[in-house]
């Protein structure tokens, strides 16, 4: 079963089956083609390494952040019914047209997903998420993590796969780079209700909020059911584990990142309706991700996500002792 094969498919079951999402949906299997050639030639073509700029989060852009964000914005302003783009790497949302008649969708993205594996050849990511639009923009793009109407990953690694969920559970397809096509590999991907994996940058464990350290340390303490410590630098490897094993990511808040690091729009949320179509689920600490009303396109948050007891326990590590 290839992607397109499914999307078309399944299309009655979209809340908008009008074909629309499936056209977008379609669109990102062919970005993630291009973005994934390009990876895999990435030293070939001189792809790695910065570009000597730096982006609207302060941080210092790489040749394939920028490569991957124009193939994004060209593949979309193709489709036609993406009015406007949100990335990572652009200051303002791109508005790529202004016929309120066709616009239907805002789609927001994280080009690069954990860029800094990429000049060490390690697993990157892409993020998205798809938004409907009504022809006003800031209330398209503000818009709850609930109401995405699709939401998905893209993951460079030894194969390179397209995670999605068009709020019908959680599909993943893997690309057969021989007959350039992505295949189907799980049609429902499920998470298990606890799991074995804990995913965290410890070496700012001194600095995390009170709460995250005692949660931490109380995972680390159970001799009797340890965890495993996986943590790869990109957010999309981190949870693609955790849907098949179980467990735990966060990027809590601290002492130099009152809000954490992890944008909502296009890295926490669009993440966290993947982990909740999978039975898991994803939290501040305090709020349910998903929940959140945005206040700015380029908002950060504390971000846990993962499988439901560990979430639970997190939560309940926040209550226990509140930040404040
Ligand atoms: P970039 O997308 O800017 O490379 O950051 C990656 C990331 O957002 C996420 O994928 C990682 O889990 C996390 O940041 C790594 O951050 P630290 O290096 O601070 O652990």
């Amino acid at each position: 079963m290839t992607l397109d094969r499914f999307l078309v498919r399944n299309q009655p079951e979209h809340p908008e089956a009008s074909g629309e999402l499936t056209r977008v949906l379609d669109q990102m299997g062919t970005v993630a083609k291009i973005i994934s050639s390009h990876v895999r030639r990435s030293s070939l073509e001189g792809l790695k390494g910065f570009t000597g700029d730096t982006n609207i989060q302060g941080e210092k852009v790489k040749k394939l952040d920028i490569l991957s964000n124009d193939v994004l914005v060209e593949a979309f302003e193709y489709v036609g019914i993406v009015g406007a783009i949100v990335s990572e790497e652009m200051d303002e949302p791109r508005v790529l047209h202004s016929d309120k008649d066709r616009e239907k969708y805002v789609v927001l993205v994280d080009p690069i997903d954990g860029s800094s594996n990429l000049d060490v050849d390690c697993v990157i990511g892409s993020i998205f998420s798809v938004h409907a639009f009504d022809g006003d923009l800031e209330k398209a793009i503000l818009q709850k993590g609930t109401k995405q109407v699709a939401s998905g990953y893209i993951m460079y690694g030894t194969s390179t796969l397209l995670v999605y969920s068009a709020k019908d559970g959680v599909h993943s397809f893997v690309l057969d780079e021989e007959i350039g096509e992505f295949v189907m590999d799980h049609e429902t991907l499920r998470m298990p209700r606890r799991g074995k994996i804990i995913s965290a940058n410890f070496g700012n464990r001194d600095r995390w909020a009170q709460p995250a350290r005692n949660f931490s340390d109380a995972l680390i303490a159970n001799e009797s059911d340890p965890y495993s410590l996986r943590y790869s630098g990109a957010l999309v490897a981190d949870l693609h584990q955790i849907l098949h094993h179980g467990g735990i990511y966060f990027y809590p808040e601290d002492d130099r990142r009152p809000s954490g690091k992890l944008r909502l729009l296009y890295e926490c949320a669009p993440l966290a309706m993947i982990a909740e179509e999978a039975g898991g689920g994803s939290t501040t600490g305090k709020d349910r991700v998903m929940g959140i009303s945005p206040q700015s396109i380029h908002q950060r948050v504390p971000f846990a996500v993962g499988s439901l007891y560990e979430i639970e326990a997190y939560e309940k590590a926040y209550k226990t002792e509140p930040t404040g």
